[in-house]
């Protein structure tokens, strides 16, 4: 019965064990992880386009080899991603229409330009950087189709957060355009970064419960703070400035002090009224118009073949 059930479910995450398919488990926590895990596939699918705009004009072979081979890689997180999303009884179709109708979200960070090749490592540096910090955690979520899909994406993003910080390193090893493209192109990304581990902790409506289910580990403010601390030598060893006037050491907290990033672009992003928002909705469903007649021959073989 019912009561068993819960009971047995409350005892696998006391125990920090993990939730799989054909286990019961509470309406809620299903809705949630469908939430997170569908918005955390259209992020990776929505995230191939700003980095996909430089492909066709990359400066070498050899930056235009890794940077096809990162966002195909994206790709992949997106599929394994709505894959973990099916074992909860969602079909990908179903999801996907709801990113182009815009009644499911992607992250906040797709939504604004790539304006210079710079912009290719800042994304690599800082956006794959916060990706990593965030979702290292979630390997541990309390829910294993999603841990262990995080495990293989985990292993990737680093390899993408090296390709972006070796870019770099070559950028401010050159000349001084690319030193001020390089100093230009942080100054546009960091606050977005910031941003990208959603609102502050008492404007969080999910962290509480998502916490105490095992689906999250450590609370928004917690990961931004650990991705601060991080970053901050690696601009250091840059030599690039973050754009932050209240960002320093703070010996007492053994933390850095920073700045609040402004939530009510934050919000304006999320609701749709971000710098990208309308081009990337618009590439995602001329993709999906285009892709109709491989969808229905796929079906038309799968029946003749039934
Ligand atoms: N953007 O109560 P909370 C990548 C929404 S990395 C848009 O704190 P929660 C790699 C939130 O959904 C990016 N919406 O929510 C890559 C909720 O709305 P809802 C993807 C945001 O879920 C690199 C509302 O605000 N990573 O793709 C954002 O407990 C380069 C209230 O917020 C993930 O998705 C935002 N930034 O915590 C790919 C990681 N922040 O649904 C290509 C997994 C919050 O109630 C190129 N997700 N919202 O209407 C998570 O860890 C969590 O979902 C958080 C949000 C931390 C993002």
């Amino acid at each position: 019965n019912e009561t068993a059930l819960a009971a047995d479910f409350d005892a696998t995450i006391a125990a920090d064990q993990r939730v799989e398919p054909r286990d019961w488990m509470p309406e809620a926590y299903r809705k949630t992880l469908i939430r997170q895990i569908a918005q955390h596939a259209h992020s990776e699918i929505i995230g191939m386009q700003p980095e996909g705009n430089w492909i066709l004009r990359a400066p070498s072979l050899r930056r235009k080899a890794i940077l096809l081979a990162k966002v195909q890689d994206e790709a992949g997180h997106g599929m394994y991603l709505y894959a973990a999303a099916e074992t909860l009884g969602v079909d990908r179709e179903e999801l996907t229409e709801k990113l182009i109708s815009a009644k499911q979200k992607y992250s906040s960070i797709f939504n604004y330009p790539t304006l210079s090749y710079a912009d290719i490592g800042v994304i690599g540096w800082l956006v794959d950087g916060a990706a990593i910090c965030n979702q290292v955690p979630l390997c541990r979520c309390s829910y294993g189709p999603y841990a262990r899909a995080m495990i293989r994406i985990c292993k990737e993003e680093s390899f993408h957060q090296r390709q972006g910080y070796e870019l770099l390193l070559a950028m401010v090893n050159g000349t001084d355009a690319q030193r001020e493209m390089v100093q230009e192109s942080v100054n546009r990304w960091w606050w977005p970064s910031l941003m990208m581990f959603g609102p502050a902790d008492g404007a969080s409506p999910n962290t509480q419960q998502s916490m105490a289910w095992g689906i999250k580990r450590h609370t928004n403010d917690e990961l931004r703070q650990r991705f601060v601390d991080m970053t901050v030598p690696q601009a250091e060893a840059l030599g690039v400035t973050l754009p932050d006037p209240d960002l320093r050491w703070n010996p007492q907290r053994q933390a850095h002090d920073f700045g609040e990033p402004d939530w009510e672009e934050f919000a304006a992003v999320i609701a749709g009224s971000g710098p990208c928002n309308a081009q990337r909705l618009e590439h995602r469903r001329r993709a999906h118009d285009d892709g109709a007649w491989v969808r229905e021959a796929a079906q038309a073989y799968a029946e003749k073949h039934r």
